[in-house]
């Protein structure tokens, strides 16, 4: 990080030199550019949500405590003094900064970035600004987040604090929930006070501790800006910006773009063309709650970091330590997969740039740009059953093909028309995501795949969909790929499917699908401003072709089809691929 300042400040001082170092300036990148360098090399980072939260985990007063646990004190309208009660028997001395710094490194991941206020108003760092903090307010007494600082410096781990800048329960001025609503504090003992009277008293001065006292941060996290004014943020973005080298999310204020966005629990279904980090929990809670037991499986988490890599955003994966300070078993367990997963195959993530492809139905890809030609990573998640992988609408020449984690291994391929065929190994070295490395010379063309109208229909394959599923919520998965693939799992009413096709015609078309299902539901089908809503009679556990209803497209180029399931008749299905047929 001070290496990085030195560097920016030379450059700084070369372009402000006279009028040949001016003519210089166009060929050196731009100050956003040039601080996002390390964070979209890094591709990966570690979220950790730490607070007064942990200690209750999810339960106040013997009650499990729905929703996320560092909303606990919103969500059981705990009051302000009966919350702060928690500081006093705060004591994680379990924590060591150094094991969870070497955890992140050796999952691969290149930066944290922890809480250091979260909604609840507590500081985990010594703050002269508030003494609701965790120096001087627990029998604790250290400063976690200086030990956490001074770790990442030593194992060379970039370093981001999160900061709740709006949302603060613990001050008469903090936004609470529904405030902006009209609803008073839960606690009838704070009386609303201006925004402005927190944002001065305390806001400003810690996050002017926070930038001055760690060692200059990487990355300033703000979170939730409902009830933020644009005399607030520029308040706060005063601060922020005497640190010319430090990158900011987009949640200081509504309009504001900061330096990245940040899809919260999702992965958008394709690549954006800004810089973009999704944050994203194990299991289902930020913060540690002690019966979250939903937790994603090593190989969702291996496959949503490539998924996000081919999309050319990074991935915050969260962990929410205990009370004591340790970062739960389940949470170290999937971070060493990863990490074993990232030791072999690190060099298809790092630096590396989206998919020049629409969609491959077996994996993802990424791609790095060389001198010579472009370098392809493929990312095989579901193996050919035939062992011929196939790479559609590419042109190119290849030189070399080989597995990335076993250099020797070298493979043969041939084309067939303009698609790539690779003759891969017997089985899959690597069932979770084998990565084989396409060498190409000169220039590289890939023909999109994206369903377009031929032969009169437009088919729509369930590997080709993408899932939105709701962030907390029960998750609908592919299962299987081409004529195999399903969508299981979808039973939550607020999952979504869409597909992007092409047509160059209008027309009116007949839907038709692939539907299993062992009662009847209802689905909404969209395309544009064309609605239908389709009644589905239960086929037992047997896929039967099952028409949807009919609908005019109207517009042509890219479209999207989108399909959800009717609220309040929805009993889950599941459906193999969509067929658009022309009438
Ligand atoms: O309300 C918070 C939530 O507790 C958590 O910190 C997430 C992380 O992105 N941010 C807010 C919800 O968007």
């Amino acid at each position: 990080m001070k290496r990085y300042m030195i560097l920016t400040i030379l450059v700084v001082l070369t372009i402000s030199c006279g009028p040949k170092r001016e003519k210089e300036t166009e060929s050196v990148i731009s100050e956003q550019d040039q601080r996002m360098e390390w964070w979209r090399e890094a591709r990966f980072g570690l979220f950790i949500h730490w607070g007064l939260y942990a200690q209750p985990a999810g339960e106040w007063k013997g009650e499990e405590i729905p929703g996320i646990s560092e909303w606990i004190m919103a969500r059981a309208k705990i009051p302000v003094k009966e919350y702060e009660q928690l500081a006093a028997t705060f004591n994680p001395v379990k924590y060591d900064a150094d094991q969870w710094v070497r955890l992140a490194k050796q999952a691969g991941m290149k930066y944290i970035v922890i809480t250091s206020k979260h909604h609840d108003g507590f500081a985990m760092f010594q703050s002269k600004a508030s003494a609701y903090n965790i120096v001087d307010a627990t029998p604790f007494g250290r400063d976690p987040l200086k030990e956490l600082a001074d770790a990442c410096e030593k194992h060379g781990i970039r370093l981001g604090f999160y900061y709740s800048q709006a949302q603060d329960w613990h001050e008469p001025g903090g936004t609470y929930w529904n405030i902006e609503q009209g609803e008073p504090h839960w606690d009838p003992e704070l009386v609303r006070e201006p925004l402005m009277n927190y944002i001065n008293g305390k806001a400003v001065p810690q996050v002017k501790e926070i930038l001055e006292n760690y060692g200059g941060l990487d990355i300033l996290w703000w979170d939730t800006p409902r009830g933020m004014t644009e005399e607030a943020a520029e308040a706060l973005q005063a601060v922020a910006d005497q640190y010319p080298a430090m990158i900011t999310n987009n949640r200081l204020y509504r309009p504001w773009p900061g330096d990245f966005s940040t899809p919260e629990q999702h992965v958008p279904p394709t690549g954006l063309d800004y810089d973009w980090e999704v944050c994203m929990t194990m299991n289902t809670s930020w913060g540690y709650k002690h019966y979250d037991h939903n937790w994603k499986s090593s190989e969702t988490l291996i496959r949503m970091l490539v998924d996000i890599a081919s999309k050319g955003g990074n991935l915050l994966l969260n962990v929410g330590p205990t009370a004591e300070g340790e970062i739960p078993e389940p949470s170290v367990e999937r971070l060493q997969a990863i990490g074993k997963w990232m030791d072999l195959n690190g060099e298809s993530i790092y630096g590396t740039e989206a998919s020049p492809f629409f969609k491959l139905p077996w994996g993802r890809c990424t791609s790095r740009s060389t001198n010579d030609g472009t370098t392809l990573y493929l990312h095989v998640f579901q193996w050919p059953e035939n062992n011929l992988l196939r790479v559609p609408g590419i042109s190119t020449t290849v030189n070399h093909i080989r597995l990335l984690a076993d250099q020797d291994q070298t493979l043969s391929s041939h084309f067939e028309g303009d698609d790539l065929l690779i003759e891969l190994p017997g089985r899959a070295p690597d069932l979770v995501n084998t990565v084989i490395v396409v060498e190409t010379r000169e220039s590289l063309d890939v023909t999109s795949n994206m369903p377009s109208l031929s032969g009169g229909q437009i088919v729509l394959p369930a590997d080709f969909a993408d899932i939105h599923n709701p962030g907390y919520g029960t998750h609908a998965i592919l299962k299987g790929s081409g004529n195999e693939a399903r969508i299981i799992n979808w039973v939550d009413s607020r999952v979504r499917l869409e597909w992007m096709f092409n047509t160059a015609e209008p027309g009116k078309f007949t839907v038709k699908a692939q539907v299993s299902a062992e009662d009847s539901s209802k689905l909404r089908i969209r395309v544009g401003e064309e609605e239908l809503e389709a009644e589905i009679h239960a086929t037992g556990s047997e896929f039967a072709e099952t028409i949807l209803g009919e609908i005019e497209i109207s517009v042509t180029g890219d479209l999207i089809i989108s399909i959800r399931p009717v609220q309040d008749d929805w009993n889950g299905i599941e459906l193999g691929k969509v067929t658009l047929v022309r009438q």
